[in-house]
């Protein structure tokens, strides 16, 4: 079997090729310490996906990698409403604050996919956690570009179909979980984790609900992180979630979740 792309088996800056017309997994490169070239070879594969007509399904690497998901929907129209579920904001500024140069981390992804044209607005789900100055400043800022925002312990104060209800109405979706949206109970094996987060049944009925109540264009599950996990639990836990959610998204638009060809 010839793979879909074809990556360079070392670390040099060989441009992207898509090598047949079969849609099968691939792992994309990431050569240390060149983030924005593994950010562009990541939106060069979501473009080729899209192009296909079918669902990306993304799976981290750290929360760094949804911007340059995001990027490849570019030729998508409507525009598409990002449901972000995470203990996090992700909005720090994108510029570093000791070298004053253009920064792409997990930690401030949205600040530079809320600047996408095609991206219409955000919804952030599951926060918590201790704010410091800087994070009460970036709450702010994202309120002020009109993120909505629910925390953990409000949403499981009003449970998945009123979450859902809450988010504003669009054509199309993109959903980006953090794992660390669970409770570190249940998924330890992150890189950053707060406690207070999801049980497994409130983020499968959460997505749930967001499968019926419109059309999800694609999805990523980021920062699950093998070193610091036991036994696997974190890992079992995130591959059950993309499968719920495959079967989610496609019970709820059997025949448009993913466009047909032609
Ligand atoms: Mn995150």
């Amino acid at each position: 079997m010839s793979p879909l792309w074809e990556f360079p088996t070392t670390w040099d800056t060989a441009p992207t090729r898509v090598r047949d017309s079969a849609l099968r997994p691939c792992d994309v490169v990431a050569p240390p310490a060149q983030i924005e070239l593994t950010l562009d070879r990541i939106t060069a594969v979501v473009e080729a996906i899209l192009d296909r007509r079918a669902l990306p399904v993304v799976l981290g690497g750290d929360h760094s990698i949804t911007f340059s998901v995001l990027r490849g929907y570019r030729k998508t129209a409507p525009k598409l409403h990002l449901i972000h579920l995470d203990a996090h904001h992700d909005f720090s500024p994108t510029t570093d604050p000791s070298s004053g140069r253009l920064s792409f981390r997990h930690g401030n992804y949205i600040r530079h996919a809320i600047d996408l044209p095609w991206v219409s607005g955000v919804t952030m789900i599951g926060l918590r956690g201790i704010l410091g100055p800087r994070g009460e400043e970036a709450i702010q800022e994202a309120r002020k570009r009109g993120v909505q925002i629910v925390s953990a312990s409000h949403a499981i104060q009003i449970g998945a179909e009123k979450i859902a209800a809450s988010i504003p109405k669009a054509e199309r979706y993109y959903v980006t979980i953090d794992i660390d949206v669970m409770d570190p109970s249940l998924a330890p094996g992150t890189g950053t984790p707060v406690p207070g987060g999801f049980t497994y049944c409130q983020v499968r009925e959460l997505l749930a609900a967001i499968a019926v109540n419109g059309r999800v264009l694609g999805f990523d599950l980021t920062e699950v992180s093998p070193p610091n996990d036991f036994e696997s639990t974190t890992s079992r836990l995130a591959s059950y979630l993309v499968i719920e959610f495959l079967g989610a998204i496609f019970k709820a638009r059997p025949v448009s979740a993913v466009e047909k060809r032609g």
